[in-house]
């Protein structure tokens, strides 16, 4: 039982509740519940055994009730109230749920007034205009519903990264524990940290497959075995697909290269060893019938002539050919990171102090980090007053001179996410901008806008002579909501004139910029910073893999990235 287990029964009893229109109260304390839960850094299982309830309500966000919820999970693996719920609502029903712009509101009223059970239902309905006669709802909610059906199976089928990565991770270790398991990898999009995942593969050596085959098959989480053969074994493990191979020590290398792909790298590779005279699959590379390699994925590379391709290229991208040239770049990693130029605190609607960030950046290695709190446009975010400015500017200084005075080498530098205004405006004037460390200008409202309007909007900003980062640049929200229209190529040409800075935000369902966007500012000059946007510390050190992979995906050196830049040359590549 993984936290992110316990998480997934809360998040569903909130969801069935919503259907049924009950109290938001209770509803936000599930959800609530489940946000902490999966930040949490200790396993709440352990929590749970050692300190029951009491240990459990000590954490912020778990209440009593939550709490003994939480120990039923520990000892059964659900709990009651979540089974009686499920008893309740069809599967089509909640199904309806995960579709984007379809709130729980409006699937409880389609389902009582039309009786509507599936997405099926819900399509011929919108489409036959029947959704439009219901009071609330109208032509425009309609297409918006048809617009979501069509999104939605554009996902279906897929996870983000970040909820296959950790039980991807922990089916490795738990394997690992196996004396009958050599050499062991994760392969597939996984291994080239992809934003989604359709499912998990992995690849094992071993003697004694069966042996593996039992073990997988039977592991915690496991819903279903779809397959079980000698070497291969597909079952459905917290609802996603996972595969596990077992192959010979001999391949190893030739199948992690070949399962992990991508299909169109594979196919490239293939082409390659033809032209050479030799044969490779998923078993080795041959020269007629002699096996000349396969043990490491290196032999696959060497036999056609090519450096070694880090899987987050392998996409068909130009890495064949940059392999060739030896120009393979060395990507950026996560210990290149000196700080994060996007965190917020409770001055906000971050979760920690300024102080507790500090810490815990210090704590990751960073050297600084930038507390970039909401302006008063982003309301429901606890947008920060000018008064608020001030205050806070007393923490970040009491908090600096403390370092300074232990010789400890960190800064937090005043920032503020300001909002670029659906009227080109910025939520602050340039007279309160000036002053800030670092100026973060994101986009929170009027995502509508037309594709120039919305270029333009975000082209002001970068010629605000304070704006130093535009963050998340396209407001997309993976599974949720489209990126707003924008041209890119005319972004990346201003940001390179006005010398502004472009955000990746590392969040899982946010990775914005995408991995092309990336390799895009690489081609136009254009610097990266990689944030996190963490609203709590926990989320500061979770995320940040996310953000990492992307940019390896998109090419990026650390020389492409500002924050990998000691304190005194990012701030001179910062504007003003
Ligand atoms: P996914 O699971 O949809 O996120 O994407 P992948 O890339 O993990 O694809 P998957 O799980 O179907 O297959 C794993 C790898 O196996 C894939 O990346 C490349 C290799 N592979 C699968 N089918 C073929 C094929 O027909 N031809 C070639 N050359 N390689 C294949
Ligand atoms: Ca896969
Ligand atoms: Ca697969």
């Amino acid at each position: 039982m993984l936290n992110l287990d316990i998480a997934r029964i809360f998040d569903e009893i909130a969801d069935i509740l919503e259907l049924k229109g009950e109290n938001p109260f209770r509803i936000r304390a599930y959800r609530r519940a489940a946000r902490t839960i999966e930040t949490l850094t200790q396993d709440l299982k352990v929590i749970a055994e050692r300190g029951g309830v009491d240990e459990l309500k000590k954490i912020p966000g778990i209440g009593e009730g939550i709490a003994k919820k939480i120990v039923e999970i520990a000892k059964t693996g659900d709990c009651e109230k979540h089974r009686e719920l499920m008893r309740e609502v069809s599967a089509g029903l909640l199904e309806l749920l995960a579709i984007p712009r379809v709130g729980p509101k409006t699937i409880a009223k389609v389902h009582r007034e039309l009786g509507i059970n599936s997405v099926e239902d819900l399509e011929a309905a919108a489409k036959a205009h029947k959704l439009a006669e219901l009071p609330g709802l109208g032509a425009k909610a309609e297409e918006n519903i048809l617009k979501g059906i069509e999104q939605y199976r554009g996902y279906k089928g897929r996870v983000l990264l970040s909820n296959a990565l950790p039980y991807a991770e922990s089916i490795v270790n738990e394997l690992k524990k196996l004396d009958a398991v050599g050499r062991i990898t994760i392969a597939g999009s996984l291994r080239r940290m992809r934003e989604t995942i359709g499912d998990i593969d992995i690849l094992v050596v071993s003697k004694r497959p069966k042996d593996v085959m039992d073990a997988f098959t039977s592991l915690e989480g496991v819903e279903d075995v779809l397959a079980k053969g000698e070497t291969k074994s597909a079952v459905i493990i917290r609802g996603i697909n996972a595969d596990v191979r077992v192959v010979d020590a001999a391949s190893f290398g030739a199948a992690a290269h070949y399962f992990t792909g991508s299909k169109q790298h594979n196919i490239r590779i293939r082409e390659l060893s033809v032209k050479k005279g030799l044969k490779i699959n998923e078993y080795g590379v041959f020269r007629g019938e002699e096996r000349i390699g396969g043990e490491n994925e290196e032999d696959v590379f060497k036999s056609v002539g090519l450096a070694y391709i880090p899987p987050e290229l392998r996409e068909d991208r130009g890495e064949v050919e940059a392999a060739k040239e030896n120009r393979i770049p060395k990507l950026v990693a996560i210990s290149d990171l000196k700080g994060d130029l996007h965190v917020h605190t409770k001055w906000s609607d971050g979760k920690n102090s300024v102080e507790d960030m500090a810490k815990s950046a210090l704590s990751l290695g960073y050297e600084y980090i930038a507390v970039a709190d909401h302006s008063p446009a982003v309301g429901i975010a606890g947008g920060l007053t000018e008064d608020e400015i001030a205050e806070r500017q007393e923490e970040i200084d009491e908090v600096n001179t403390n370092f300074e005075a232990e010789g400890t080498q960190f800064r937090v530098l005043d920032s503020v996410e300001v909002d670029i205004k659906s009227d080109f405006s910025m939520d602050f004037p340039d007279a309160i901008l000036k002053d800030f460390d670092v100026v973060v200008g994101a986009i929170h409202t009027k995502f509508s806008q037309d594709r120039e309007t919305m270029t333009n909007r975000i082209i002001g900003a970068m010629e605000n002579p304070h704006v130093d980062i535009i963050a998340h640049p396209t407001g997309r929200l993976l599974g949720k909501r489209d990126p707003y229209e924008v041209d890119m190529e005319k972004l990346m040409e201003a940001a390179k004139r006005t010398g502004t800075v472009l955000e990746l935000n590392s969040f899982p369902d946010r990775l914005d910029l995408n991995d092309l966007h990336c390799k895009m500012a690489k081609e136009y000059g254009v610097l990266v910073a990689i944030s996190t946007d963490a609203h709590d510390a926990p989320q500061m050190r979770d995320v940040i893999r996310y953000g990492v992979a992307t940019a390896r995906r998109g090419w990026l050196e650390a020389k492409d990235v500002v924050n990998t830049k000691r304190l005194e040359d990012m701030r001179k590549v910062l504007k003003g």
